[in-house]
């Protein structure tokens, strides 16, 4: 991608040393808290993490840190979400538009080994890859009188209430502690050195970056200024500023060749800000100097104290709204890099709590309104050729990533993920267009800062269209868990130009008559050695019923768009059904391949979409689809990548087999599929399987489907006991919910709305007349 990532440094020492000392309040330590709340709120290590999958995550959703907890050389690796690649493009194969029919003759006459060498000539992005997230480099804190040798009582520590990471140890007689913060209020990561004795705190600061960049010092003042890299030959857009600022509480600042010394401070707080020039898709016109020496001027002013004060609050806002216990074992009191590495052998239920905790915890920390959505790993990467680019890939990992976001009444979150879809929207109106002849709107399988939405990598991979279709699910579901109809008006327009697209390229089968997608693929699954190419794959068509019938009954809320409405429902009733073939399975195409199909343990189980997240395939619904559901799950195994292996959970918890969740939610919490970190394993690193995990614990606990919610749908019996408030469920309703020896112990629930709910435990049911804001409260007695 990238020639060369030479730091071109040139250093400009500042006038004097003479910066005031800042007014700061005393230390905000949080350390009780981050006592008291160990186990399922807290990951705690006994040593500085030496890689990357060892350190912890910091983020306010737009900028974060891996802090590595170092004893004499703290090192925080600093990302910014709009850090990427290249700059404004259009990959639209401009030979796309006249090749397309005959790619689609040649899948309905079945020469489909011709029909994708095709479509990898003529119908794929240019360039044939897209732009990747990058790092914006590290800022390092020498400690130059301590001797890491010598460090005892060392700890470090992330404690998810407070969203504070803290390292802790005692040199000499002396016990020092670093806090970092990343503070969603002030716009910057906040560092705080501490020790027990006045003057004992000595640092070193600098920024390191591998970008193309330069370092200035300016008294107490780090300023690193760079551009972004070129890739694939689109040139570079962005420029980027990261800028720390060393304030001292007494001792002295001395100048240093790349970077402040700080020498015999009482404690001293560093302020980090980052920008970049983007401001959207097509637009790089920002101020990252002034937008960053602004946030530091204005956080400098409140102080470490004030600026945690702030943050911590608009955190625990979110974060504390949901309470999760599933009971614990004395391993809850070992350190976090241990608990993982025994789970699969001990029996540790506060670990799913802890994941569950973290899962909440790293969407709050990588999604928040005016970020950029959650990437293929959040905001956290080191680095500059980062795993699949880091992007966003929408056959199924951004969509994961949102799961718990709904259902853990993390709704907020969502607005990064919104915000992103108006954007694909009006690129995709452009792919529509030129590639398809279409209105409406199409993202293919993939996406990246730029939202570009052609198809790309290669047809078996890119060559998908319902990319846009699925994120539009999320938009309902928004609708859904909320019930806001301004809300459901400003998105009706992405939800209507999605369908739009379809009506326009849906495709007659001469075979069937039903209609499909042409071409298309089973995300990323091959049906033959070599050829994924197809026509109507099952994920297509579930995707397409949700959509139209999403629409059709947005449609019908507001009161717009009736002719519109009918003719999805028209067509949707012309979509081709889902099918059970040969080994009792559900088919993954139209034809029965699954059992020829050369990877079938392939990671993806994208024809059971219909099972989950949507809701088209029920075990008292459908039946005879539920079990092929089953089939296919028994035929594709439990053990799958990260994210795959979390998908698997959701799946069994929808078939209501808890036991079986469970075991497989022991393997995606063992050490092959978690770090030390307790970040998820694809391997390498992807957060999506923290964030399919954590849905799944809610989904194992709670469903709800239409106006039924189920409670203890899929409770295993390692959990025999245990609690959870404040998880959220369709029709704007939250559930508390507390069971003993695996009986209901009692279930609160409450909505906004009127009306009635079909509320049910295991086979029996009770029916409950809400009213708005009254509390209900169930029994196993209410049960019939
Ligand atoms: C899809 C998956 C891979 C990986 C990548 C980012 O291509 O099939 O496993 O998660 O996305």
């Amino acid at each position: 991608m990238r020639q060369s990532h030479i730091v071109t440094r040139r250093t400009m020492l500042g006038q004097s040393a003479a910066a005031a000392t800042l007014a700061v309040a005393p230390p905000v330590t949080a350390s009780e808290r981050v006592e008291a709340e160990s186990g399922t709120n807290r990951l705690w290590y006994r040593k500085p993490a030496e890689r990357w999958t060892e350190a912890l995550p910091v983020g306010n959703g737009r900028i974060g840190a891996m802090v590595f907890g170092g004893i004499d050389r703290e090192r925080l690796q600093l990302n910014e979400d709009t850090f990427w690649s290249g700059g404004p493009y259009d990959p639209v194969n401009p030979e796309a538009r006249a090749a397309l029919p005959d790619v689609r003759r040649l899948i309905v006459a079945g020469h489909l080994a011709e029909a994708q060498a095709l479509a990898n000539a003529k119908l794929m992005a240019k360039p044939l890859q897209q732009m990747s997230y990058q790092p914006v480099g590290d800022l390092l804190i020498n400690l130059p009188t301590i001797s890491a040798d010598s460090a005892t009582d060392y700890e470090r520590a992330l404690d998810l209430d407070s969203a504070l990471a803290v390292t802790r140890f005692t040199a000499g007689t002396v016990r020092y502690e670093r806090q970092v913060f990343a503070c969603p209020v002030h716009q910057v990561l906040a560092v705080r050195l501490t020790a027990s004795k006045p003057g004992a705190v000595d640092c070193d600061v600098s920024l390191d970056s591998p970008q193309s960049a330069v370092l200035g010092v300016d008294g107490d003042m780090l300023t690193l200024a760079g551009r972004n890299p070129a890739e694939q030959g689109i040139a570079g857009a962005l420029r980027f500023v990261a800028r720390a600022q060393v304030l001292r509480e007494g001792g002295t600042l001395e100048p240093r060749a790349a970077g402040v010394g700080v020498r015999d401070a009482d404690a001293v707080t560093i302020l980090i800000a980052m920008a970049t020039s983007y401001r959207r898709f097509d637009d790089t016109s920002g101020d990252p100097d002034a937008i960053t020496r602004a946030q530091i001027a204005a956080a400098a002013a409140r102080g470490f104290a004030g600026i945690f004060a702030a943050g911590v609050a608009d955190h625990r806002r979110l974060y504390r709204s949901v309470r999760l216990d599933l009971g614990r074992t004395a391993l809850a009191d070992r350190p976090t890099d241990e608990r993982i590495r025994t789970s699969e052998d001990s029996y540790d239920p506060a670990l799913a709590t802890l994941y569950f905790n973290y899962g909440r915890y790293l969407l709050i920390a990588s999604s928040r309104a005016g970020s950029q959505p959650a990437n293929l790993q959040g905001i956290w990467n080191d680095q500059v050729r980062p795993p699949w680019g880091s992007k966003y890939t929408i056959n199924i990992n951004t969509e994961m990533n949102y799961w718990p976001a709904e259902p853990t009444a993390l709704a907020e979150c969502t607005a990064p993920l919104i915000a992103f879809v108006r954007d694909l929207a009006e690129q995709g109106a452009h792919t529509a267009r030129e590639m398809y002849g279409a209105r409406g709107w199409v993202a293919h399988h993939n996406t990246d800062l730029w939202r570009a939405t052609a198809p790309i990598d290669g047809a078996s991979w890119g060559l998908w269209p319902t990319g846009g279709a699925w994120l539009c699910t999320h938009l309902w579901d928004r609708w859904d868990y909320g019930r806001d109809r301004d809300y459901l008006a400003s998105v009706y327009p992405l939800m209507r130009g999605a369908a739009q697209f379809f009506v326009d390229v849906l495709q007659r089968d001469p075979a069937s008559g039903h209609l499909v997608t042409n071409p298309s693929i089973s995300p990323e699954n091959e049906h033959h050695k070599g050829v994924s190419i197809c026509a109507g794959p099952a994920m297509d068509m579930q995707i397409l019923r949700d959509l139209f019938d999403q629409v059709a009954q947005a449609a019908a809320i507001l009161d717009i768009d009736r002719a519109f409405a009918a003719e999805l429902t028209a067509l949707r009733a012309g979509l081709a059904p889902d099918r059970i073939g040969g080994q009792g399975q559900l088919q993954e195409w139209q034809e029965d391949w699954d059992g020829e199909a050369p990877e079938p343990h392939h990671r993806h189980v994208s024809h059971l979409y219909a099972l989950y997240p949507s809701h088209q395939i029920d075990p008292d619904d459908t039946p005879a689809l539920a079990a092929a559901a089953r089939r296919s799950l028994e035929l594709r195994g439990d053990r799958a990548t990260g994210w795959a292996t979390a998908w698997r959970i959701n799946l069994w918890a929808r078939l209501r087999q808890g036991e079986h969740a469970y075991e497989i939610l022991r393997f995606l919490l063992g050490p092959a599929r978690t770090y030390p970190n307790l970040l998820d394993a694809h391997p390498p690193f992807q957060i999506d399987g923290n964030f399919g995990g954590t849905a799944a614990i809610a989904e194992m606990l709670v469903q709800s489907k239409g106006n039924q919610i189920l409670l203890l749908p899929a409770l295993p019996s390692a959990w025999p006991s245990g609690a959870i408030s404040g998880l959220r469920v369709r029709g704007a309703c939250s559930v508390d919910l507390s069971w003993r020896d695996g009986r209901l112990d009692a279930a609160t629930i409450v909505s906004i709305l009127a009306g009635p709910r079909i509320v049910r435990l295991g086979d029996r049911t009770a029916t409950v007349r809400l009213r708005p804001n009254r509390p209900v409260r169930l029994t196993e007695a209410s049960f019939r």
